[in-house]
Parts: structure tokens; sequence; C-alpha cells
């Protein structure tokens, strides 16, 4: 029976892409390398990449909580990249007090002072990138990127980044503290190569942050062991 046999075919192939559909919108992976200009002898500093889809607004999702811990006089991870809405909890990993603060336009905030072992948390909400510092320790410095987007990653070391998204076209940011950021668009149809994202930080030049007055920090404050 041709027909009946045709007909079965078919309803096997409707069953199968209804059960592979989900599967394969989620096994879409966009992959790329950022490279980054620098002064001779310089490590370039970590970049974050984040993919908006183009043609709609990026999809809201449930964020998870992320820690950025101070430890040893210094933030870790120094460069962070996160969906917007996310809440970041700062420890105080170290045995002295510490304090985290932004005036980072549109992200200002200021936790306070607080002692070893105490935590508290900054739900990052609106998007942006924000620079974060310690009132007492102004070595003591961070990047977070809230991107208006669940697709954000930090590069690693060598540039190379990974994104899981599903396909479509989307437009792409890199940015650090360092240098400009700059976009791309991309389309992503199954396993796919992100287009050369190129930053140029040979220009940066590092120039003392304010303390959370918006005032220079006291001399001793850069003296302290
Ligand atoms: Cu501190």
């Amino acid at each position: 029976m041709l027909p009946g046999g045709w007909g079965v075919m078919k309803t096997t192939a409707w069953l199968l892409a209804g059960l592979l559909l989900p599967f394969e919108a989620q096994a879409d992976v966009l992959t790329g390398v950022v490279t980054t200009k620098t002064r001779a002898g310089t490590q370039p500093a970590p970049v974050v990449v984040y993919a908006e889809p183009l043609g709609g607004a990026a999809p809201a999702r449930e964020t998870k909580p992320v820690t950025l811990s101070q430890k040893n006089k210094a933030f870790a991870p120094r460069v962070l990249g996160v969906p917007v809405g996310t809440a970041v909890s700062f420890p105080n990993d170290d045995d002295i007090f510490h304090n985290v603060f932004s005036l980072s336009p549109g992200n200002a905030f200021d936790l306070g002072l607080y002692r070893a072992g105490a935590s508290k948390t900054r739900t990052f909400a609106t998007p942006g990138v924000v620079r974060i510092f310690c009132n007492i320790h102004p070595q003591m410095t961070a990047l977070v990127v809230a991107a208006p987007t669940p697709w954000v990653v930090t590069t690693g070391p060598d540039g190379a980044w990974r994104l899981d998204l599903p396909a479509g076209r989307y437009k792409l940011t890199a940015v650090s503290e360092r240098a400009a950021a700059v976009t791309a668009e991309v389309t992503v149809a199954g396993t796919s190569t992100a287009p050369a994202l190129a930053l140029d930080e040979s220009a940066f030049v590092a120039v003392p942050h304010t303390n959370k007055f918006g005032k220079p920090y006291p001399a001793a404050a850069y003296k302290q062991p």
C-alpha cells in the first residue's frame, strides 16, 4: 500500500521534526575570537561579548546569581559580563574591611563599608558598563557589563569565546575597559563562526579614578601594604 506507506513516513517525519526542533533550537553555537591591539609588552584586558537578536527584543530570562569576590585586595573576577537583572553578590573574603561602589551613570551604587566574611548584593537592573571600586583601596577595580540580552560571555585569555543561542540574526558587541566597543552583525545557523571583532586599546591611558565622593583618594590610600 504505497499511499498508506507514504502517509506513515510523513507522519514519522513530522513527529521527528516535532521532537528535534526544540533540541535544535538550543544546539546552535556561535564561536569567535576577539583580537586586541595593545601597546608592546602589555597583556590585553579581558573582553565581554554579547549578542542581541536583530528584529526583535531579547527574551527576558530568569537570571542566575553570580559572585564577585574581594580577596587579597582585588576583585575576582576582574571582569564580568552578566545579563541585565542579574544579582551579583560581593563577599568580603579578606580579613580587613572593604567597600564596593560605582559612579557609572545609570548604575551608581554604594554597598557601604563591610567587614571580613560579610557579603552584600547588587542587582544590575539597567544595561550598561559599570566600573566598580573600593573606597578604601584605590587599586581594587572591577568591570561589570550588564548586557541587554541573556547571551553574554567573557573571553578567555586568548580572546576566544562561545555562545549557545537559537538560530537567527544578531548584533554582536565586544567591550573592554581599555578600548572603544566594536559591533558586528552575524547570522547563526547550526555551528557558526562570528566575524572578527578587533579592539584597539593602544591609546588607553590609565588615570587615577576618584573615590565614591568624586574626590581623589588620600595619598596614604596608595601606600597601604
Ligand atoms: Cu578594599
